[in-house]
């Protein structure tokens, strides 16, 4: 039985930790970690003033320009990020709304409404943004959807083909306990960054990397971090070897250390032959057979500037040690990411280990809570999406080309697909002027659409640059149901504040707009959000029933406030099943076992992905000549003040700008060289844009790494114009909007050289954080 909550206590959850309400009076006043969670997330608090902020958006709001011009003027889409909003009631909105849907549907049908959305919306498991959307268009007949994410695009395509599906490695990585018990030698590529594993989708109530890195570190355990910051991994003092590595070549070194295994006797035939298929082909190649080019330690040295002799060692120590290879996401959003997790997957099949508790890869622990949590796995409440009678969809970051070029050509997991012709983009959840790459070409591209409609909370870049924005509430504002994969608790969310203005709940609008396009009963089936919450609870302890754990009834539920999830009886060790028996077990790739040749993709014929992993030139790296002009390579990592642009507005994330912007870090020595002081404002730039960054000094990188996180809302002088300056410091302003591969097409916004230098005379200030310009209508 799932036990209640303590009596009095209530909770709210969001994507960076569970939150107990303070109230004075029976008011509330602010909010303070969950009291079970060991190591809170310091992102949190400052939600609650943020919430209350100015830049709420108060009222449905509709772009002047195009209220003024009609759907087959060209210039229609021009101003948008451009022209002042005039407010408008919802009345007004919505009928709006409608009628555009009505017309484009009619007119262009289902095909022409791209509703992907993507984004992470807020933590509430009903009143997630992107699944309302889904839904709602698939009561109105379809749209063209995204496939794939952001994150893990490179890896969601590839994975399935050679060991499983990403939800298993997310859902089933080594717990942090098992790690410390076994793990002796975690070697990995880009760290386990502690500000990353803060978050998790839908819910992180107790945070547990820290404490599992602490502990595998007593315990003996040691750690080679393979990465250009040295930051991205905490452990004590003593524990830690880091090697700086070039950005974007960690596949040359991990097939070093796998060739390196093999050329001394020390692979696991044993392994390779019951688990695994192709490594013949794949030893073909590591070796040298099939291309004359061995890639051992020596190979790999000059491409990644790491030491071969230590390469060499270290190939040794893993063999005859237990070793998690764990590989950061950020190294497959990267030209040719495939290859760093299929080559992590096959120097661990190499070793052996796969499956051992503590041992073979981990993709990843690292970048969410979930990844290393030792609680059960019980599958939440989940907001069914309907059926899409559209067929076409786009690798989600293919979204400037699907608008650019209708009809035009694209190749996806060994298909070649044709992008739909979009007139109108629905969005709510997500920011695209903050996630996309090469931002101004997303802006130009954005002019095309004939109508554009969000759903916001706060006047970032993505509502200015719409047609139709409408105002959502925020977590604190409706009801709803909290839980994360293999999270501590289920979380009644009871409506804390009122919303802001006019502020109406995502579900709210659609139920409105369903009802004017005559789909009200396939999109509400008749229910409220209340008697949704119990719907949705009700099939989830069915579902946590059949797991052996049972839920109370939901009033009970509510009531309390919450649950807290039973104890799991069973240590998590991924891959162990299929250890234990892989004919029982049999993963879902063509043979059943871990593919270090696929056939399968070998046959797509992708000359950027073939059939084992490999090594490729990055279009963009510190070994280019590309890097003459642009000699720094730029990390955009994940933000540790904020989630995404979500909370940038805060109090927490403003106090860690530099001069207002977003702080660059750099190495001081390539500072020096620039004339760049610490707390300059820095102009980063190369031929796709300029923004301006606040510069911080870094000794913890490697020499001609800069990092800029991402997040930052975007601040265009000029959207579309590469030559006016970004005044806050988005990435993503220079960021390559070009696929992975001709297999995955997934976001490579690592792949980025620039330049950087103090931006002399007086800075134009940041305007991010203003409101856009309203007149009458
Ligand atoms: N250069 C570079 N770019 C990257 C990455 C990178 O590493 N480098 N990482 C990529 C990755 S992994 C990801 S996941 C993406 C993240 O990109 P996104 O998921 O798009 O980023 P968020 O800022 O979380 O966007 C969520 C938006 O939804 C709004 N919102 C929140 N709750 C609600 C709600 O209930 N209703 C409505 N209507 N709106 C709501 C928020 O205000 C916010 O604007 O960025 C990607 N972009
Ligand atoms: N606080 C916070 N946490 C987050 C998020 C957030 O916005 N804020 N976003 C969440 C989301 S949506 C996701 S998808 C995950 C992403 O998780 P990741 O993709 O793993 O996170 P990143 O911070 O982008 O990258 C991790 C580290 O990889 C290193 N790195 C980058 N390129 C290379 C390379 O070529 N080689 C090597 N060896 N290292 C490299 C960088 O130094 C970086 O610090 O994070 C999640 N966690
Ligand atoms: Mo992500």
């Amino acid at each position: 039985m799932a036990r209640a909550l303590p009596v009095g206590l209530e909770l709210t959850s969001s994507h960076w930790g569970a939150w107990e309400v303070r109230r004075e009076a029976g008011q509330p006043t602010g909010l303070a970690p969950w009291r079970g969670d060991p190591d809170p997330n310091p992102i949190g608090p400052a939600m609650w003033a943020a919430y209350r902020s100015p830049l709420r958006i108060q009222r449905p709001a509709v772009r002047a320009g195009w209220l003024e011009r009609a759907p087959d003027d060209p210039r229609r889409g021009e101003g948008r990020g451009r022209e002042p909003f005039v407010e408008v009631s919802w009345e007004r909105a919505a009928t709006l709304v409608a009628g555009e849907l009505r017309r484009v549907i009619d007119t262009h049908g289902n095909a022409s409404v791209f509703g992907g959305s993507y984004g992470w919306s807020s933590a509430g498991r009903f009143h997630h943004a992107q699944s309302q959307v889904h839904r709602f268009l698939n009561a109105l007949g379809g749209y063209v959807r995204h496939v794939d994410s952001y994150s893990l695009g490179a890896g969601r395509a590839l994975l399935p083909h050679v060991v499983c599906p990403v939800e298993y490695l997310l859902a089933n990585a080594h717990d942090w306990g098992t790690v410390a018990a076994h793990t002796r030698l975690f070697v990995s590529f880009g760290g386990a960054p502690e500000k990353n594993a803060r978050v998790g989708a839908g819910g992180a109530s107790e945070h547990g990397l820290r404490a599992g890195l602490a502990a595998a570190a007593r315990a003996g355990c040691r750690f080679v971090n393979f990465s250009p910051v040295r930051a991205d991994i905490e452990v004590p003092d003593g524990a830690l070897e880091w090697i700086p590595i070039r950005p974007g070549t960690d596949t040359a070194v991990m097939l070093a250390l796998a060739c390196e295994t093999v050329r001394a006797g020390r692979h696991d035939t044993a392994f390779l032959a019951s688990h695994c298929v192709g490594f013949e082909r794949w030893a073909d190649y590591l070796l040298g057979r099939d291309d004359g080019v061995v890639k051992d330690a020596e190979w790999a040295a000059p491409i990644a500037g790491v030491p071969a002799a230590r390469l060499r060692a270290l190939a040794a120590e893993m063999a005859a040690t237990r070793t998690l290879v764990n590989v950061a996401w950020a190294l497959q959003r990267a030209d040719h990411g495939e290859q760093p997790f299929w080559a992590a997957i096959g120097l661990a099949s190499v070793l052996g280990q796969v499956g051992l508790p503590g041992g073979g890869f981990s993709l990843a622990h690292g970048p969410a809570n979930t990844m290393g949590s030792r609680h059960r796995l019980l599958p939440g409440p989940l907001l069914p999406q309907g059926t899409n009678a559209v067929e076409a969809f786009i690798p989600v970051a293919r979204v400037t080309d699907m608008l650019m070029s209708p009809g035009g050509a694209f190749d996806y997991n060994g298909v070649s697909r044709r992008y739909p012709d979009i007139r109108l983009v629905y969005w709510a959840g997500g920011n695209p002027f903050h996630h996309h790459q090469d931002l101004h070409r997303l802006a130009r591209a954005w002019r095309r659409p004939e109508t554009v409609v969000v759903h916001e909370q706060v006047w970032n870049a993505h509502a200015k640059m719409a047609d139709i924005v409408l105002p959502a509430t925020s977590t604190l504002e409706r009801d709803d149901i909290g839980h994360g994969t293999r999270d501590a608790l289920m979380i009644a969310m009871r409506r804390v504040v009122e919303p802001p203005g006019e502020a109406r709940d995502d579900y709210a609008i659609f139920a409105d707009l369903a009802q004017r396009l005559g789909a009200a009963d396939a999109y509400t089936e008749g229910r409220d959000v209340r008697g949704w919450l119990a719907h949705l609870y009700g099939e989830a302890a069915v579902r946590w029933a059949k797991a052996g754990v049972e839920l109370p009834e939901f009033e009970t539920f509510w009531a309390a406030g919450g649950v807290q999830v039973p104890d799991n009886p069973e240590p998590v060790v991924g891959f162990a099943a299929f250890r234990a028996d892989p004919v029982a077990n049999a993963l879902a790739t063509p043979s059943g076992r871990i593919e270090l040749y696929s056939e399968r993709i070998a046959a797509f014929g992708c000359a950027d992905c073939p059939g084992h992993p490999a090594w490729f030139e990055p279009a963009e790296w510190l070994g280019s000549t590309l890097a003459a002009r642009h000699p720094l390579h730029l990390l955009s990592d994940q933000p540790h003040t904020k989630l995404h642009s979500q909370l940038d507005h805060s109090a927490y994330s403003l106090a860690n700008k530099v001069a207002g912007r977003e702080p660059l870090r750099l190495h001081p020595l390539d500072a020096a060289e620039r004339g760049i002081a610490e707390g300059d404002v820095v102009r980063v730039f190369n031929d796709r844009g300029v923004c301006l960054a606040g510069a911080r000094f870094d000794e913890g990188l490697r020499r001609g790494v800069v990092v800029l996180a991402t997040g930052a809302w975007w601040d265009p002088e000029s959207p579309g114009d590469p030559s006016s300056i970004d005044r806050h410091g988005n990435p993503n302003t220079l960021t390559r909007d070009v696929g992975a591969s001709s297999l995955s097409q997934g976001c490579a916004a690592q792949t980025c050289l620039v330049e950087v230098a103090r931006f002399e005379g007086e800075a134009p200030e940041v305007r991010a954080f203003e409101l856009p310009r309203f007149v009458r209508g």
